[in-house]
């Protein structure tokens, strides 16, 4: 890429979303007196009596979980989204408005309060995607549901009000913001190219290789050109599939591997339980073929220059556009130098 870019400010193009980003990559020296997280204390204890998400223990809903010895999902207590939503809409000059229907779960990832993806070993990780599988199933064929949104938020940075290894599952009736954005970029390629544009942006990556962080035979893991958060990342599968329920086993077994190598570098990047939200894009469960989808798996990870010191998506970002400081490149070489065994381990 033109060297230019390394030390200058330019915008990035997000082929996905068509949004761009400010890339201000000689701002990376500013001091920061500003705000500071408290340092990461490491969980010890597998069970904790107090924790609504552990084996047997009654949730704040009044529910009790049973005594799982492997990925569990429970419908949330306090779900965003209803089923039994009633019907109705506002359409008044300029005020518009319509119920929406939906179901929200949450994801308990092993039975084990202290673990954490990173932590996990590879056949529980392959556990927790066969059960997003299930649920994507299930849930995208329930008739109101078109979409199925998997997440992680991970650690308090990120608001998470748990330790214990968890994620959540949002499915509704209307397709969301981000998920019409990329449906519209992937299908405007797929129409013009008769090709996937996620599997022609990754041939491209891979020949560069600038911005790749983990490469195996079946997935590849990248700081994307237009990353955002400082060392955001996407799992990308290296074949063509709309969503995660038509990966082949080996292909499951090599997204656990893949999850679980990514997230021990961002472990070891500031020696810290790195906090970030993942989530999973897919196909829309909406009836339509959605050909052109091809499912990804992002990290946004808000820490930018040490374990306690992270980025705020304030002011500019708030006003304009989306800004970050040290480029795609500087990053996916610092993930793709750390090792692949976590530092607590060594
Ligand atoms: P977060 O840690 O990302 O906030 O997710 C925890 C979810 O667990 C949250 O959505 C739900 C909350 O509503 N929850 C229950 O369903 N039952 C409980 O007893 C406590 C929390």
């Amino acid at each position: 890429m033109d060297t230019v870019f390394n030390e200058n400010p330019h915008r990035r193009y997000n082929i996905l979303t068509g949004e761009w980003v400010l890339v201000s990559p000689h701002r990376t020296k500013r001091p920061w007196q500003g705000k500071v997280e408290k340092p990461f204390i490491p969980l010890t204890a597998t069970y904790d009596k107090s924790c609504y998400l552990c084996p047997t223990n009654t949730r704040m809903g009044g529910g009790q979980n049973p005594d799982y010895t492997t990925a569990y999902s429970f419908v949330n207590d306090f779900s965003a989204l209803l089923s039994d939503t009633p019907s109705g809409s506002v359409d008044e000059n300029l005020l518009q408005a319509k119920s929406e229907r939906g179901l929200c779960k949450v994801v308990c990832f092993s039975p084990n309060h202290s673990l954490t993806l990173p932590l996990m070993e590879e056949q529980d990780i392959e556990a927790v995607i066969s059960l997003w599988q299930k649920e994507y199933k299930e849930l995208g064929e329930l008739p109101y549901v078109n979409h199925v949104q998997i997440f992680e938020n991970k650690g308090d940075t990120m608001g998470c009000s748990n330790p214990h290894p968890h994620g959540q599952i949002w499915a509704q009736e209307s397709i969301p913001q981000e998920i019409a954005k990329k449906t519209k970029n992937l299908g405007d390629y797929w129409n013009k190219n008769k090709k996937s544009l996620l599997l022609s942006y990754i041939e491209q990556e891979l020949k560069l290789k600038e911005r790749i962080v983990i490469e195996n035979e079946h997935f590849v893991a990248l700081v994307p050109f237009w990353a955002i958060w400082p060392y955001e990342t996407m799992i990308v599968p290296k074949r063509h599939l709309q969503n995660i329920t038509l990966m082949t086993e080996v292909e499951k077994t090599d997204f656990a591997k893949t999850v679980k190598e990514l997230t021990i570098k961002y472990d070891n990047l500031f020696s810290t339980s790195f906090p970030y939200s993942a989530g999973i894009h897919q196909a829309p469960t909406d009836q339509k073929n959605n050909d052109e989808w091809h499912f990804h798996m992002s990290f946004y990870p808000p820490l930018l220059r040490s374990a306690t010191v992270k980025k705020f998506m304030v002011g500019y970002e708030m006003f304009a556009d989306a800004q970050r400081d040290i480029t795609a490149e500087q990053a996916a070489q610092s993930l793709r130098e750390l090792g692949n065994v976590h530092y607590s381990k060594l």
